[in-house]
């Protein structure tokens, strides 16, 4: 009863944390309900980065004196003067008679210490209700703060036959109107969006999000030879742009690229001047690049599976058959010599979406 009760309450905390998605990034996406005599009195979320958290805005909302109730919060409640003072305390000032929280937080400034104070006050603590849901839903957090590393969704369309272009190149369009409009709301969801410099070459992208109420993700292009020209669309058009490069670029691009106010990260360069992925995504996160959706084209997504960089694919699969051995497929490069060496999903989930197949999952590092 209790348990039904419990997973009812962080349902709706967790439909709350939603609420922020694109807004409270870096910062993880944070919902709170209070409920006393099993009725709601106050709800929140985290709005905005920087912002109070779900917790305040919970208790700023309450309807009656929340003393004795129940607070429901999906991250265990800070302990830190950060930006804001640490809603532990305030939850003790409050007089809330028990905690249902779905996961501890993972940042190693609150990391059980919340949890530990709110216990040491005498407030009934649950630990774990809905946690898997809580988990996924702040996937990006999760990785950024422990790892200090973007967290990597490769999405990508494809046949049936897991082509994305016909041999003649043309690829308008594999997939479903409706996935096309999806992957723009996804690109809102992202801090980053990647592509490699033959995407922007063939296609001339702006690859911005144009969904209301999201930004548009910083575009970063992976161009290890700055071979895009000055004059494409995303250097002159739209907002921040970051170019991944090696130190045996041409020196004269890179100034004039700067000039146009494009961010510069150079990684060192093996032979044929390719960009070091692995390092690249350090340099990414010190910029503040906490997840990226990466876009493609073949080879790039090729490397980035190779440097080991990609958390979780998500593919939009239509229900065409194209056909030729001369179309291009998924992933590039030389790909696996053995079963062993492919890359493993797992925890793979399907839906649908305009008639195409969606398959998401995750990439196995272990
Ligand atoms: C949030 N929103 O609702 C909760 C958070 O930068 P600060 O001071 O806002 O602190 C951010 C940290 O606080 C964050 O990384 C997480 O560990 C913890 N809890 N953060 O942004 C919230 N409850
Ligand atoms: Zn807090």
């Amino acid at each position: 009863m209790r348990i039904d009760e419990d997973r009812k309450f962080m349902a709706r905390a967790l439909e709350l944390a939603v609420r922020g998605m694109g807004h409270a990034r870096p910062n993880p996406m944070v919902g709170a309900v209070i409920v006393k005599d099993g009725r709601i009195i106050g709800e929140g979320w985290h709005e905005k980065f920087g912002g109070p958290h779900a917790e305040v805005n919970a208790f700023a909302h309450c309807t009656e004196d929340p003393s004795g109730a129940t607070l429901y919060v999906t991250l265990e409640p800070c302990s830190h003067y950060g930006k804001t003072p640490p809603c532990a305390d305030l939850i003790i000032e409050k007089d809330i008679d028990r905690v249902v929280t779905a996961m501890v937080d993972p940042n190693p400034l609150v990391s059980g210490k919340g949890i530990r104070r709110l216990r040491e006050a005498g407030i009934f603590v649950t630990v774990g209700v809905m946690e898997k849901e809580a988990r996924k839903l702040n996937e990006v957090f999760l990785k950024y703060v422990t790892e200090h590393k973007p967290f990597v969704l490769y999405k990508a369309a494809m046949s049936l036959d897991g082509k994305t272009a016909c041999h003649t190149g043309d690829s308008k369009w594999i997939s479903s109107e409706d996935s096309r409009e999806e992957v723009h709301v996804l690109r809102g969801c992202y801090k980053g969006i990647m592509v490699g410099a033959g995407t922007v070459m063939a296609d001339n992208p702006l690859l911005t999000a144009r969904t209301e109420g999201l930004d548009d993700p910083v575009r970063i292009i992976v161009d290890g030879n700055l071979s895009v020209p000055l004059k494409a669309r995303v250097f002159q058009e739209g907002g921040d742009v970051i170019v991944l490069t090696t130190t045996s670029s041409d020196e004269k691009k890179r100034e004039e690229l700067t000039k146009l106010g494009v961010d510069i990260i150079m990684t060192d360069s093996d032979q044929k001047g390719k960009v070091d992925l692995a390092s690249a995504m350090t340099g990414l996160a010190l910029k503040g690049i906490d997840g990226i959706l990466l876009e493609g084209g073949a080879s790039l997504a090729a490397s980035a599976f190779e440097a080991g960089i990609v958390d979780k694919v998500r593919i939009y699969e239509a229900p065409k058959i194209i056909g030729g051995v001369g179309a291009p497929g998924l992933i590039g490069g030389i790909g696996a010599s053995s079963m062993a060496e492919a890359v493993k999903l797992r925890d793979m989930s399907t839906e649908t979406c305009g008639g195409d197949l969606v398959i998401e999952a995750y990439v196995d590092k272990g």
